[in-house]
């Protein structure tokens, strides 16, 4: 018995505020002119456009704005400290505000979450398509929403664990995972409605492709209940024994529904060259194509971001060899489209 439907829920993330390099925000459309309508279509899916989250519009899900807002709005700059200071009210000793554009990521993120909510509520195979990794803040938390026991798989060169207090750098890409796990001690201005959003349990999520982590990021992850599968261990023991513990890991009795987040920055950048912070010693081709294929055959996978897919600084495509004529596109747009189709079930033989 199928857990989703076989109908796409394509809902566009377009969205750079987690980061520093503008074009992430090109990857929905960059995915629609690669053909991923009709590709998935052939593969006997039906494909809904549920169109672009616009970041800066009131949203189209909802009319409930946050109802705690900052005094004095002294905006999302970067304090340097993890700490908020008083701002007279006190109301912001209980705010960081070191997370660079939270206002606008935090509401971004909420009418994401409206949105793969109202998708997962309609049993779809929901599909966000960033954007910047922040995404995953708003995809996950709609969708466990609705889908309570749900499990993940987060495919990442990055832990994305940070919170405020451990960020090097203030961009919330590098935080969504810390930030479901229920690990930031105070709010941040734009996510207040993160609090009603139901914590990720730290066993149900999976971490496969790490290999770049911040020394406070990786001591946390390492004294929590997270799983890791860092680059070493895809080494060690290969792609496929990898998957088979970590979907027992999250998963052991093989029924709950399972989400792979995927930020193409997991694969080499020989593989995904158009995505902006490129880490050397990657999944390869096959491996993260085997990641996508594993989630598949659970007959589980109910869910999937692919984030980070940059096509302003992405390799032409004449420099590939033995692509498929059916999807257009630079290098990494097209991986894109071939990895869903992959997590769709799209198998060799
Ligand atoms: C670093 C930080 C990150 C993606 C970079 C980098 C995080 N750990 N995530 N690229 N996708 O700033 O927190
Ligand atoms: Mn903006
Ligand atoms: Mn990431
Ligand atoms: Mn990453």
């Amino acid at each position: 018995r199928l857990l989703c439907d076989k109908t796409v829920a394509y809902i566009g993330a377009p969205f750079n505020d987690g980061q520093e390099l503008k074009g992430v925000d090109e990857g929905p459309k960059a995915l629609r002119d690669a053909g991923l309508r009709a590709y998935t279509m052939k593969m006997g899916f039906a494909f809904e456009d549920w169109g672009d989250i616009n970041p800066h519009a009131p949203s189209r899900y909802t009319t409930v704005e946050s109802s705690t807002s900052l005094k004095g709005d002294s905006d999302d700059s970067m304090e340097g400290e993890g700490e908020g200071e008083a701002h007279g009210s006190g109301e912001s000793a209980v705010y960081y505000t070191n997370v660079k554009n939270s206002r606008e990521v935090g509401r971004a993120c909420k009418k994401i979450h409206d949105a793969t909510q109202h998708a997962a509520a309609e049993k779809k195979f929901v599909l966000t398509i960033g954007g910047d990794h922040s995404i995953a803040a708003g995809s996950i938390a709609g969708l466990l929403t609705e889908r309570p026991d749900l499990a993940i798989i987060w495919v990442d060169a990055h832990g994305d664990c940070n919170t405020p207090e451990t960020t090097p750098s203030g961009n919330y890409h590098g935080m969504p995972a810390a930030h479901l796990l229920g690990w930031f001690k105070k709010l941040v201005p734009g996510f207040e409605w993160m609090q009603k959003v139901p914590t990720l349990p730290e066993n149900r999520i999976a971490f496969v492709g790490l290999r770049d982590l911040d020394p406070a990021e990786k001591d946390m992850m390492m004294h929590s209940g997270v799983h890791c599968f860092t680059m070493q261990d895809v080494d060690r023991y290969g792609i496929s024994k990898v998957m088979d513990m970590a979907l027992s890991k999250i998963d052991p009795e093989g029924r709950r529904p399972l989400h792979l987040s995927l930020d193409v920055d997991a694969c080499d950048p020989a593989v995904a060259p158009g995505t902006g912070t490129k880490a050397r010693g990657g999944l390869t081709y096959r491996e993260v194509h085997y990641i996508c294929e594993a989630m598949a055959e659970t007959s589980r996978l109910t869910s999937m971001d692919l984030v980070e897919i940059n096509p302003l600084i992405d390799t032409p495509s004449e420099d590939l060899h033995g692509d498929d004529p059916d999807i257009k596109g630079t290098q990494t747009v097209r991986l894109g489209v071939e990895l869903i189709a992959s997590a769709l079930g799209k198998t060799i033989m």
